[in-house]
């Protein structure tokens, strides 16, 4: 055997830590039904899948402070993608190995029964992929002693960065993507093959973007480099996401719908994958029991680093969300039907018409979820505010405005304002927007879910996805508006939304997770 046995590693919290906890627990832009970790630092979602019925999130995690710095795998289980139970931290960077300096992002195979991680092992400022074997409970990992277990990026290739992964059996072989991007050219993913996980031929790249399209300000602009890469087929049609990056700047998350044949993947499609930007970044997905396809992706901060370190948490996990295939080849999105098994309180709202400058209050609430189907005719705008206090001009008054517009034409744009969503000049107050496809029925869904400062938004299945954070207690209104022409709103419903709790705090490696030999 060439892996390593693990050894209990004692680790006594000290009490700067359990005030790291305390703090994390007692601040009011803390999620309460999103997977956040125990505190400390998240990012990516790694390795998520469904074993035996079990789901399983492990994700970027430094459980020492909240920010991005030597990189562990934090792990929680849930039987209902819902309530989530934290695990022990599954990989710690090793003294000396190939992942020293952070075990970054990655995934989890089905080596025939034996529960496979397969991550960039990050060193001496690059990252190189490497492999972990599991327990059979998943809660015990070995890094492999021959880490790394591809040794460079192909040979000749001027590269700008070289991580992540995406793994899957192919004709009864291994296949994996790593993300990269040639420099002068623009982001890639390396293809290659194996029999083992563990001895990998370079097969070539599957597709090269061009960062000559477009500048890094667009929001459809494909970077110098893919993270997070993730190929998978949905509905009979293929799809490669990856979150476009550039020298050390996370952009925003896109996906080509194409075909991947014969080692090349042809794009025929561009899409983005969430409005927001990079508050969805580096998603992961993942083909579950009942044969969804289901993605995660990490939601950034909008507040300054001294915020969130004195916070002492820092990033959520996006609801779990079904992803689909629409007719036009572009991928839809919803929350997966189980998040509304945490909807207490429903109230359902009289259908009616809004006119031309008339507003309502809706509800009011911090943890919500809102569904509005509305009839939008060309040439109306539609809006709900959200963590509203005060009136609309306000000048110490707080709201998110959410508009839906629809031109003459009819073509339909969802648009995010956060300009008054927060007395907090420090917070990211940019304005995000993006297409909304509308039928000839005139019919917009729009689903909204507040979690205090997380808002993740689906307009006929296109996700906006954000951060606010509001200053004021009050900030708890939610009211719709009709801007411009008449509006009818034929069903309103909100729910108020259940904590989610956490299972066991496993906060710190514990005893059961691995260290080298
Ligand atoms: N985050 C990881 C990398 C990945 C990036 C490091 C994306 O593996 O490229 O924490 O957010």
């Amino acid at each position: 055997m060439t892996e390593q046995h693990t050894r209990p590693q004692p680790f006594a919290p000290s009490r700067a830590d359990d005030r790291m906890l305390e703090r994390a627990e007692a601040d009011p832009h803390r999620p309460r039904f999103h997977f956040v970790s125990p505190a400390g630092w998240l990012n990516d979602p790694n390795g998520v899948g469904q074993w035996n019925g079990t789901y399983h999130l492990f994700y970027q995690y430094n459980p020492y402070s909240p920010v991005h710095a030597r990189i562990h795998w934090g792990h929680a289980t849930s039987t209902d993608l819902v309530h989530w139970d934290d695990q022990p931290v599954a990989l710690v960077p090793s003294d000396d190995g190939a992942d020293a300096d952070g075990c970054w992002s990655g995934v989890l195979v089905d080596d025939d029964g034996t529960p496979t991680i397969v991550y960039s092992g990050r060193r001496g400022g690059r990252e190189l992929p490497c492999v972990a074997i599991g327990s059979d409970d998943l809660r015990t990992w070995a890094p492999l002693a021959e880490n790394p277990v591809i040794r460079s990026a192909p040979a000749g290739v001027d590269i700008t960065a070289y991580r992540d992964h995406c793994v899957w059996r192919e004709g009864g072989r291994w296949r994996q993507l790593v993300g990269s991007g040639i420099a002068g050219r623009g982001g890639t993913a390396f293809l290659y093959d194996s029999d083992d996980l563990r001895s990998w031929t370079y097969v070539g790249p599957l597709l090269v973007g061009d960062a000559a399209v477009g500048s890094p300000e667009d929001p459809d602009w494909t970077g110098t480099m893919w993270e997070c890469v993730d190929l998978f087929d949905v509905d009979g049609t293929d799809a490669l996401v990856f979150s476009a990056w550039d020298d050390g700047v996370t952009h925003h998350s896109l996906y080509w719908t194409g075909s991947y044949v014969g080692d090349t993947f042809s794009p025929e499609r561009l899409g983005r994958l969430d409005y927001g930007g990079r508050y969805f970044y580096a998603p992961q997905s993942f083909r579950d029991e009942a044969g969804r396809r289901v993605m995660f992706g990490w939601l950034q901060e909008g507040r300054p680093d001294e915020a969130t370190v004195l916070a002492g948490w820092s990033g959520a996990m996006s609801l779990p969300r079904q992803v689909t295939m629409a007719d036009d080849r572009t991928l839809v999105q919803a929350p997966v039907a189980e998040v509304a098994t945490l909807r207490r309180d429903g109230v359902r709202t009289e259908p009616g018409r809004l006119t031309e400058g008339s507003r309502h209050a809706l509800t009011a609430g911090d943890q919500l979820d809102v569904e509005i189907d509305l009839v939008l005719a060309p040439s109306s705008t539609f809006e709900v505010a959200l963590r509203v206090a005060g009136e609309p001009g306000d000048a110490d008054g707080e709201r998110t405005r959410l508009v839906v517009e629809r031109d003459e034409a009819g073509d339909a744009v969802l648009r995010l304002d956060r300009e008054r969503a927060s007395r907090d000049l420090a917070v990211d107050a940019t304005a995000r927007e993006g297409a909304v496809p509308v039928g000839s029925d005139d019919l917009v869904h729009l689903r909204v879910l507040v979690d205090r400062s997380v808002l993740e938004v689906f307009a006929n299945g296109r996700p906006l996805t954000t951060r606010v954070y509001p200053t004021r207690t009050d900030a708890l209104g939610v009211e719709i508006a009709a801007l411009a022409g008449d509006v009818t709103v034929y069903r309103a419903e909100t729910w108020r939304m259940a904590d989610i709790g956490h299972g066991q705090r496993a906060l710190w490696p514990t005893a059961s997770s691995p260290s080298r030999a």
